[in-house]
């Protein structure tokens, strides 16, 4: 695969598609799980372009060279750029700074937030080592795509080394308002270096309109609010909510396979239960496990006839355990769910099955099928890829979704329930409502729900992109009078 040929996609993101392994035979490249993954890297394999990230291991050290590799390596597409970090850089960049301070800060958790001065200059560092890694493969004419809040800075470094690259920033978790985001030391810092862009999306208005009044106030940026618009050092920065799409598709063809249904059935069997309820998420605090819980064992206190005849599925998938919060975590959900077992279990029967693994994509998907109810609840999400991947996977059209309403997720999928999942009385109360609702409310709702999530599927969302960087494109890059800079 030759570098600086035609127009090409480079693709940056702190874990890319695929984590590189150390093996007997050398380093194999192993595909990963995640939402971004699945939504862009078919357009990749289409394409063909480069994918610059962190390969999840550990290099000797700070100037290591990262593995230049043709991917798949069955079938060549495109290509994976590593960008090699040391466990120096893994700790102060990765644990450090984007996870204990960016993460709990965009979640509203501020007494979470663990503000470091050499997180900060680590951070700072690992983002112009990522610039540098485009500029090495990114040529005028291409267009580079920066995702997600571990690289807030990349923007910039591209912008003051090559002017003319044509820049797209996808902001995947939520914007805080900016009384919120003036706690950060960095905050004017992180903001600049997002200016460096050309298109800057969220998810929701919301966060746009977070992201507006920060620039105006933490900076002094000139803001159209109308129209969406920072201007900045001569350019005009166009900001839009895109929430992101699922491939609606492989999600129902996976989910008429006849051996994720058989397997559905199998695990339904193998429960045991009347009503079935299911979670799927990273063990991440934002994700309200332990409030769930709590209110699982609230229904099963108040409502005595569920026992016995309600089981919860709670797969949590191994995230972060290195950041102490994360493992303290671990510790309470598994006492609470020592705690209702104890409580309510009764012969074989169990009120809750859990399971610290991360599931291939068919075994997902049977329990997407095997679940009556899934339950959506995080204290804070950007937006939520489950719930609309749960939707999706509903061929017989029921089934109930119980969303928190501060889930992105819950502005487009009218047709959930809605939770607050602070209140535990008012969520064992819908989880009530939810286990009892009958085949025709759920079919109606159901309906409405996969009407949104077929058509802003992940194509919808990938051609928002297209058009807005097509129409950016035709437009004049320079902007006189511009004010704030
Ligand atoms: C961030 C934002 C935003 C999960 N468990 C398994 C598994 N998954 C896959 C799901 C889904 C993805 O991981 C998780 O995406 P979410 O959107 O639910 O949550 P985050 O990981 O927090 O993602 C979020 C997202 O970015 C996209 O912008 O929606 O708000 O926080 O695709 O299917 N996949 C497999 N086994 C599992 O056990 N195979």
């Amino acid at each position: 695969m030759s570098k600086k040929q035609a127009a090409k996609i480079v693709m940056v993101s702190n874990r890319g598609s695929y984590n590189l392994q150390a093996t007997p035979e050398g380093i194999k490249p192993v595909p990963a799980i995640s939402g971004l993954v699945s939504a862009v890297e078919p357009f990749l394999r289409e394409k063909g372009g480069v994918w610059v990230a962190w390969g999840g291991r550990e290099a000797p050290q700070e100037n290591s060279q990262g593995l230049r590799l043709a991917v798949p390596i069955d079938n060549a597409a495109y290509t994976f750029h590593e960008v090699p970090l040391t466990a120096g850089e893994i700790n102060l960049y990765y644990h450090g700074f984007t996870n204990s301070a960016l993460w709990p800060l965009c979640h509203y958790f501020l007494e979470r937030c663990h503000y470091d001065a050499r997180e900060w200059s680590t951070y700072a560092r690992v983002n112009a080592k990522f610039a540098g890694a485009v500029l090495e493969e990114a040529a005028v004419g291409d267009i580079i795509w920066v995702n997600d809040y571990h690289l807030a800075l990349v923007p910039a470094h591209l912008r003051h080394c090559q002017p003319q690259l044509k820049q797209f920033f996808f902001w995947h978790i939520p914007f805080p308002h900016h009384d919120l985001l003036a706690t950060l030391p960095w905050a004017p810092h992180i903001l600049r270096g997002l200016l460096g862009t050309d298109v800057l999306g969220f998810h929701l208005q919301a966060y746009v309109d977070n992201f507006l009044q920060a620039a105006a106030r933490l900076l002094g940026a000139r803001v159209d609010f109308e129209e969406n618009i920072v201007y900045w050092e001569q350019r005009r920065i166009h900001v839009g909510a895109w929430p992101m799409g699922i491939d609606y598709r492989a999600f129902q063809r996976q989910a008429v396979e006849p051996s994720t249904r058989a397997r559905a059935q199998e695990l339904r069997e193998q429960i045991g239960v009347e009503r079935l309820a299911l979670s799927v998420e990273r063990l991440d605090y934002t994700k309200g496990i332990l409030e769930r819980l709590l209110a699982w064992e609230r229904l099963l206190e108040e409502a005595p006839e569920w026992r016995g005849r309600v089981a919860l599925v709670q797969i949590a998938v191994p995230s972060r355990t290195a950041v102490p919060a994360y493992r303290r975590l671990k510790e309470e959900v598994e006492a609470a769910v020592g705690r209702i077992n104890g409580r309510f279990s009764d012969g074989s029967y169990r009120p809750v099955h859990y399971f610290w693994l991360g599931l291939p994509r068919q075994e997902l998907v049977a329990y997407y099928l095997a679940a009556d109810v899934m339950m959506v609840t995080p204290l804070r999400d950007g937006l939520n890829l489950v719930a609309k991947e749960y939707v999706a996977s509903r061929c017989d059209n029921t089934g109930v979704l119980v969303l928190s309403r501060f889930a992105g997720a819950s502005q487009e999928l009218k047709g959930a329930v809605l939770v607050n999942p602070y209140d535990i009385d008012g969520m064992a109360m819908i989880f009530n409502t939810a286990l009892g609702m009958g085949r025709a409310e759920q079919e109606k709702r159901l309906r409405l729900l996969q009407e949104r999530v077929r058509r802003h599927d992940v194509h919808w969302w990938m051609n928002c992109f297209h058009q807005t960087m097509a129409a950016k494109k035709g437009e004049a890059d320079d902007v006189s009078g511009s004010a704030g800079s």
